[in-house]
């Protein structure tokens, strides 16, 4: 099988220091929750920023500073920006990081409910971020929370706006949307075009069992605080790492190896 790319999802946008202190904040606690995270084995650093006082925000100069600091850290790491950034905000507050030519970025391909609010992505929206992702040659990684968006991302692809092949990271078991079962993430791996590449980041509870199902069906994995605040029922997880380092030994009993971000590169075909 393919070496195992991981992504850490290190703050997300939702998850607060009063659910688990270490989620970080500030530009330095990202950069060094991010470093920890890359030295047990994340390849990509799926990134959202923050205020210092920890509200979301998609400003330019802040993912700026934030990603001068990463890569201080990890220089080769692949640093991913999100275009979700926070539920409310506007397309082109979202838009912001793909200013700073990131290699990847995230698209989300459809519209969902997300706590007690609605997670909008119109056409409009995901034509809008494609087109920007594809001026600057950046490559997206389509957030997938339901089948039909799968459908949105090939309609995308069919109209040119994205180059194949296409990178899918399936979100599973967020309350209201797909569940995180094996099953359905087998007919989500099923569903995507011949060639595509693909990831899973399962939700809170989800996170463990879709991340080995993923190891073993040669998909790739996603985890992080973002997601999943625990590392077992009850227990609060430590660190990002600490969530990295469980997927690599899991890995390591499949003899899947890790790859690096150069062989991350390759494998999802990032322009060099
Ligand atoms: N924070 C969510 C509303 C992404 O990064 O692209 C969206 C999200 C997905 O986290
Ligand atoms: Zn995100």
């Amino acid at each position: 099988m393919e070496k195992l790319i991981i992504t850490c999802c290190v703050t997300g946008a939702e998850v607060t220091k009063e659910q688990n202190p270490a989620v970080p904040y500030t530009p330095e606690e990202i950069a060094q929750s991010s470093y920890e995270a890359y030295k047990a084995g994340a390849s990509i650093i799926h990134l959202h920023v923050r205020e210092n006082d920890g509200t979301p925000t998609q400003d330019k100069e802040i993912y700026r500073q934030n990603i001068e600091l990463i890569k201080d850290k990890c220089p080769d790491v692949i640093i991913q920006v999100s275009t979700g950034g926070a539920v409310g905000m506007s397309d082109e507050e979202r838009a912001q990081p793909l200013e700073l030519n990131p290699e990847m970025a995230s698209l989300d391909c459809g519209t969902c409910n997300f706590g007690n609010d609605v997670f909008k992505n119109t056409p409009k929206t995901m034509e809008y971020f494609a087109k920007e992702m594809k001026k600057r040659g950046v490559k997206p990684e389509f957030e997938v929370f339901e089948r039909g968006w799968i459908e949105n991302a090939k309609w995308l692809a069919k109209q040119g706006l994205v180059d194949e092949p296409l990178h899918f990271d399936f979100i599973m078991g967020a309350p209201g949307t797909m569940p995180g079962d094996i099953k359905d993430l087998i007919y989500m791996m099923e569903s995507i075009p011949a060639g595509s590449t693909w990831t899973v980041g399962g939700i809170g509870r989800f996170q463990l069992p879709m991340a080995t199902a993923a190891i073993m069906l040669g998909g790739h994995v996603r985890v992080g605080l973002e997601d999943n605040l625990y590392y077992k029922k009850g227990v609060l997880a430590e660190s990002n790492a600490q969530l990295v380092e469980r997927v690599v030994r899991i890995a390591r009993e499949f003899d899947r190896e890790i790859a690096t971000p150069d062989e991350a590169r390759e494998i999802l075909n990032l322009k060099k």
